[in-house]
């Protein structure tokens, strides 16, 4: 083992010094120091393989070319299901079906009806407000003007209203604070003189006569007025007085 690596060396200096001459071999004498100068001898028989090294370095790698790249592996098992995506944009507005001109008509007006009725209440809300109407009471409205009992009827009508009676005193200081002069009440003597009802029907459940009222002043007097100081007076229904209406609670 310890011999290994020389061998080769030792026996290039026996073969060279062995066929030279003196020369030769002094000089061989100068790098081998186991060579036998002289007389050449005749050869021995080869010795035995000297024993195998030790292992080498790892060699680097080698230049060779690449094989080809092979074929794509199977396919992985499924992965888990992924998270909810974010909603999508709104879509575009259906169409109306096959409904009938008729049906698109009521469907129309349906929609109006219900906006109408929203900006009655709205508006309905705001002149109660403005007016001071407190709920579950009558409402009295005046327009200032003054007339004969017949037109004050007529008038209040029209506005699908009566014309302003007081049926208790609470009522009737409701009235009292709305008209600011002498106003007509709906009630009269009309139908059976002396006997005061009220326009809509009924006999009085409520008075507040002024003291020596009612009279029949004159060629008579069928209507009554609500003085400014409250009290009540029969008067000429063909006289013009301020028109009170009554709207109801
Ligand atoms: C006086 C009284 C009343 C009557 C009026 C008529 O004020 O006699 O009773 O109604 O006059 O103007
Ligand atoms: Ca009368
Ligand atoms: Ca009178």
């Amino acid at each position: 083992m310890f011999l290994s690596p020389w061998l080769p060396f030792l026996l290039l200096c026996v073969v060279t010094a062995y066929c030279s001459e003196t020369k030769a071999c002094e000089d061989a004498k100068k790098t081998c120091s186991v060579v036998a100068c002289g007389i050449p001898v005749t050869n021995g028989t080869p010795g035995r393989d000297g024993r195998d090294g030790p292992k080498g370095e790892k060699g680097e790698q080698g230049q060779g070319l690449r094989g080809l790249q092979g074929p794509p592996g199977k396919f992985g098992p499924p992965g888990n299901t992924g998270l909810p995506g974010a909603p999508g944009a709104k879509g575009q507005k259906g169409d109306r079906g096959d409904r009938s001109v008729a049906e698109n008509k009521l469907a129309d007006l349906e929609r109006e009806i219900r906006s109408l009725k929203s900006e009655l209440y709205h508006t309905k809300k705001l002149q109660t407000f403005s007016l001071g109407k407190k709920s579950g009471k009558k409402l009295y409205v005046t327009n200032g003007e003054k007339m004969p009992f017949s037109k004050v009827k007529a008038l209040c009508a029209r506005l699908q209203a009566t014309v302003a009676t007081p049926k208790n005193e609470e009522e009737n200081k409701a009235i009292q604070d709305v008209a600011k002069d002498t106003a007509f009440l709906g009630i009269t003597d009309e139908v059976i003189e002396g006997q005061f009802m009220y326009v809509t029907g009924g006999r009085l459940a409520y008075s507040n006569w002024k003291k020596d009222e009612p009279n029949d002043h004159g060629s008579g007097e069928d209507c009554v007025t609500l003085l400014t100081d409250g009290l009540w007076n029969d008067i000429s229904c063909s006289s013009s007085f301020l028109v009170v209406c009554e709207f109801p609670a």
